[in-house]
C-alpha cells in the first residue's frame, strides 16, 4: 500500500526535553503516569481531519499552497480514499488514538442529498476498516452546515424550512454515521447560526428553531441508540457577525431557556474564546463549574491578528491553566484535545503537519505536568482557599446561610472597626505558576 509520509518513522519516539530531534517528543510521554493516569488517558488527543487532511493552504489573498499527495486523484471519491488512508497513516504515526471529522471532509458532496448520503456510507465503511486495522477512534462526528452555499442563510436558523430541513437530514446521516463509527461525540458548531443584520432578520423565532433543532437531534440519538455525548461548541462571530452561540455562558442559557440543559455539554476552543473577549481559561472554568466542560478543541489565536487562526499553541502557561480546570472535575470523560489547528500558509510541506502536532502535544503535556503538581502541592488552592475564609465561619457563614439581612448587616457594621484591606498578591501567584513550568 502507497505510504503518503515515506519519510517519517512508523512512531514518532519520546526522547525527553533534553532531545534536540524536531522528530521526537520532549515532554508528551503516553505512558507516563500523571497522578492516577497515563498521560495519553488525561489527553485523548484527536487529529482534525479538515485542517490536517483538508486544508489547502488558500487564504482571500492567495492561492493554495498545501499541495498534498492524497489530493491528486481521479474522482473526488478516489481522493476521499486516499485522503482517509493518509489520515489513519498520519495518526499511526504520531501516536494519536484519536481523530474528528466533518461528514463533508470524509466524503465529498455529491450532485443530489442522496448521492451525499451514498459517498458518506461508502467512506465510513472505509474509515470503519481503518479503525479496525489501526485502533484509531473517532473522538467526535460533525456536519459541515455551512459551506454549500445553500447555508448561506444558515442552517436550523434560516428563515427557509426548506434549508431547515436539509440540514436536518444531513444531521440525521452524520449522527448515524458517528454512531456506525463507535464516536464517543457528536458536535454542534453554529457554523453560521446567527445573522448579519436586524433588518431582515426575527431573533426570537430563530432561536427557537434552534432550540427545535437540537430537540429533533435529541429524539433521533435516542431513537437510534445513539449513546455519544452531545457538545456545542461557542463562537462568537466568523463567519457570521452575531453568532447565536457566543460563549459558554451564552449557551449554557440557551439550554436552560429551551429544556435542553440535561442533553448537551460543550466543546470549549481557545481562539473562540479569545475572540469572544475572553481568556481559554474563563470559558472552560465557565463550563466546568456548571458541570459542562465536555471537550476541548486545542489551538490559539494570534492576538496581533483576532481573527480564527486556528493556530497550535505553543505558551505552556496557557494549556497549564487549562489543564488546572481540566484535572480538577476529574477529566474530560468521553471529551478530549483536539487540535483543531492548522500549519501557517508558509509552512506547507507534509513534514510541517507533524511538527505541529508534536509542538502542541508537548505544550500540553508541559501544561499537564505543571498543573498535576500546582494540585498536589495546593500552592493556589489554598491561597484561594485562605482569600474566602472569612465566608467559613462567623459572619461569613451566616451571610451565606441566609441568616442575615442588609439591616442585620448594617448592625454589623457600626458595631465592627472598618475592614482591613488584602493584597490579591498577582504577580506573586503568576510567578508561582511559571516556577512549575
Ligand atoms: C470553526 C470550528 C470548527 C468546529 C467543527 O471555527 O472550530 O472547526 O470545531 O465544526
Ligand atoms: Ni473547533
Ligand atoms: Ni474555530
Amino acid at each position: 500500500m502507497k505510504t503518503f509520509f515515506p519519510n517519517i518513522p512508523e512512531k514518532l519516539p519520546f526522547e525527553g526535553p533534553g532531545s534536540k530531534n524536531p522528530l521526537a517528543y520532549k515532554y508528551y510521554n503516553p505512558t507516563q503516569m500523571v497522578g492516577e493516569k497515563t498521560m495519553a488517558e488525561h489527553m485523548r488527543f484527536a487529529v482534525a481531519y479538515w485542517h490536517t487532511f483538508r486544508a489547502s493552504g488558500q487564504d482571500p489573498f492567495g492561492a493554495p499552497t498545501f499541495v498534498r499527495p492524497w489530493v491528486k486523484a481521479d474522482s473526488p471519491m478516489e481522493q476521499a480514499e486516499y485522503t482517509v488512508r493518509a489520515a489513519f497513516e498520519f495518526a499511526q504515526k504520531l501516536g494519536v488514538s484519536f481523530y474528528c471529522f466533518h461528514d463533508r471532509d470524509l466524503a465529498p458532496e455529491g450532485e443530489t442529498f442522496a448521492e451525499s448520503c451514498a459517498n458518506l456510507e461508502k467512506m465510513v465503511e472505509k474509515a470503519k476498516q481503518l479503525q479496525q486495522d489501526t485502533g484509531i477512534k473517532l473522538l467526535w462526528g460533525t456536519a459541515n452546515l455551512f459551506g454549500h452555499p445553500r447555508y448561506a442563510h444558515v442552517a436550523a436558523t434560516n428563515p427557509d424550512a426548506h434549508i431547515f430541513a436539509h440540514a436536518a437530514a444531513q444531521v440525521k446521516h452524520a449522527i448515524a454515521a458517528t454512531k456506525e463509527l463507535g464516536g464517543v461525540n457528536y458536535v454542534f458548531w453554529g457554523g453560521r447560526e446567527g445573522y448579519e443584520t436586524l433588518l431582515n432578520t426575527d431573533m426570537k423565532r430563530e432561536q427557537e428553531q434552534m432550540a427545535r433543532f437540537f430537540h429533533m437531534a435529541v429524539d433521533y440519538a435516542k431513537q437510534i441508540g445513539f449513546d455519544g455525548q452531545f457538545l456545542i461548541e461557542p463562537k462568537p462571530k466568523e463567519p457570521t457577525k452575531h453568532q447565536y452561540d457566543f460563549d459558554a455562558a451564552t449557551i449554557l442559557e440557551f439550554l436552560r431557556a429551551y429544556d435542553l440543559f440535561d442533553h448537551f455539554k460543550l466543546n470549549i476552543e481557545a481562539n473562540h474564546a479569545t475572540l469572544a473577549g475572553h481568556s481559554f481559561e474563563h470559558d472552560l472554568t465557565v463550563a466546568s463549574i456548571n458541570g459542562k466542560l465536555g471537550s476541548i478543541d486545542a489551538n490559539v489565536g494570534d492576538p496581533l491578528l483576532g481573527w480564527d487562526t486556528d493556530q497550535f499553541p505553543t505558551d505552556p502557561a496557557m494549556c497549564a491553566l487549562a489543564m488546572l480546570v481540566v484535572l480538577k472535575q476529574g477529566g474530560l470523560g468521553k471529551g478530549g484535545l483536539n487540535f483543531d489547528a492548522k500549519p501557517r500558509r508558509g509552512s506547507f510541506d507534509e513534514i510541517d503537519l507533524f511538527y505541529a502536532h508534536i509542538s502542541g502535544m508537548d505544550t500540553f503535556a508541559r501544561g499537564l505536568l505543571a498543573a498535576h503538581q500546582i494540585i498536589e502541592d495546593g500552592v493556589l488552592d489554598n491561597f484561594i482557599k485562605e482569600r474566602y475564609a472569612s465566608y467559613t465561619d462567623g459572619i461569613g457563614k451566616q451571610i451565606m446561610g441566609g441568616q442575615e439581612t442588609f439591616e442585620s448587616l448594617e448592625q454589623y457594621v457600626l458595631q465592627e472597626d472598618d475592614p482591613a484591606f488584602k493584597s490579591g498578591r498577582q504577580e506573586m501567584l503568576e510567578s508561582i505558576l511559571h516556577s512549575y513550568l
